[in-house]
């Protein structure tokens, strides 16, 4: 490691929280595909930032976007209208096929939108007795860190610590829709779940389970939420990886690529009969829905439309999995992934397969011990995934037998 880099890691041990650990490398610049770090070492970016840099970073009109607005007008709080968070709205609601959204920042704050909007529906519409609200989540799940998400996670280091949790959710096991219609009852208000689970590794569920779910989630009155934060936005192949089974959620919770990677931005959307029901006071932000966040949020839409990114991520991740497959080692578990979501698991840890594949000009990460993420921006090009290739399969070969 240079001194650059080892000064830099040291400044952040030193002053920060230790909530997380990083791979020994500082980056410094970033374009499309491709990252530098601080000795100008180029790596590509198969992270990408876990899937809020779907449109690569430093996407030129999104930063013209953000610059032109940065010069105009940042901060409004919805205390006042502004003359760029209608256009953002509009356009969110026509490319999911929905009919209002509510502009927040983090996803988990976008998901805490979505527990309040099933709640609020639950004892509006559905006619739930106060405070028996029940929403079911999956085993495996990841939706975020506040103290409400973390007390229904099923992964130890997120939620030990932490507690008491907050009561109204129900787990079941991910991908079995028995399971799914033996926990509906008749206080069930939501059904929050990942189309594809992310940190739990890149979990694809069996054929026809949302198929399943939507109709279990009709049959019952249920509402159906699906968590788009990372599979959303072109990520699995399609604009939405409900898409993908030909599925229409009652509510869609997105951040990450709405960002454009560079500014946060997260919303709930839905239909009206659902978003409908917040009034004045029950739900807000000081910075969802501002004018530099509608900016940028636009500008990452129609970079998303017009680039046909979530086509592109479907062509170049059919192919990309294929070439994957055909990697033979004795250590290799399983490959497996929708679009540009994919995942390589090993029978062996991952980090030092992560950290060889840095040496060699590749960034990614590990999960759950023996898997490493594999999502690198949709703008990457066709020439950048075959280098990008030759690299994992070198990686690859060099593992233990
Ligand atoms: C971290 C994981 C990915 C998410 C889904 C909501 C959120 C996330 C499906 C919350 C966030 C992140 C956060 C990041 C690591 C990361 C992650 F490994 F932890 F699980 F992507 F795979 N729903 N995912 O994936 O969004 O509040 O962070 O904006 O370091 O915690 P957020």
């Amino acid at each position: 490691m240079s001194a650059k880099t080892t000064a830099l890691i040291a400044l952040e041990e030193k002053y920060g929280a230790h909530n997380y650990h990083p791979l020994p490398v500082a980056l410094t610049r970033g374009k499309g595909a491709l990252v530098w770090d601080a000795n100008g070492k180029k790596y590509f970016d198969f992270l990408s930032a876990y899937s809020a840099l779907n449109q690569g970073h430093n996407h030129p009109k999104i930063v013209a976007a953000a610059k032109a607005q940065l010069a105009r007008l940042t901060l409004t709080s919805r205390a006042f209208h502004n003359d760029k968070l209608g256009a953002f709205l509009k356009l969110l609601c026509e490319t999911s096929g929905m009919e209002r959204a509510l502009p927040m920042n983090s996803g988990a704050e976008a998901v805490e939108t979505a527990i309040k909007a099933m709640r609020l529906w639950g004892y509006r519409s559905k006619g739930v007795d106060q405070d028996r609200a029940e929403i079911i989540v999956c085993e495996g799940n990841f939706h975020g860190r506040t103290t409400t998400i973390v007390g229904f996670s099923s992964d130890e280091d997120s939620w030990n610590g932490f507690g008491p949790a907050t009561p109204g959710f129900v787990k079941v096991p991910f991908g079995d829709a028995d399971a799914l219609k033996d926990a509906i009852n008749a206080n069930t208000v939501g059904f929050l779940f990942e189309p594809i689970q992310g940190e739990a590794g890149v979990i694809v569920p069996p054929p026809g389970y949302l198929k399943k779910a939507r109709r279990l989630c009709s049959t019952y009155r249920v509402l159906m939420c699906a968590d788009e934060i990372q599979t959303g936005l072109g990520r699995a192949g399609a604009m939405f990886a409900c898409d993908l089974d030909g599925v229409k959620p009652d509510l869609f919770v997105l951040g990450k690529a709405l960002s454009g990677g560079l500014y946060p931005v997260s919303a709930l959307v839905g239909s009206d009969e659902v978003l409908g029901l917040f009034k004045p006071g029950t739900h807000g932000s000081t910075f969802g829905g501002n004018p530099l966040a509608a900016a940028v949020g636009e500008a990452a839409l129609r970079v998303l439309l017009a680039e046909k990114l979530p086509a592109r991520s479907a062509r170049l991740g059919a192919d990309f999995l294929k070439r994957l497959k055909t990697l033979k080692h004795p250590q290799i578990k399983e490959v497996r992934g929708r679009g540009l979501m994919m995942a390589v698991e090993l029978n062996i840890p991952a980090r030092p397969l992560v950290l060889d594949l840095m040496a060699r000009g590749l960034l990614a990460k590990d999960t759950h011990e023996n898997t490493v993420r594999l999502a690198p921006p949709l703008v990457i090009t066709e020439a950048q995934l075959d280098q990008a290739f030759r690299i994992l399969s070198a990686a690859i070969a060099a593992l233990p037998q």
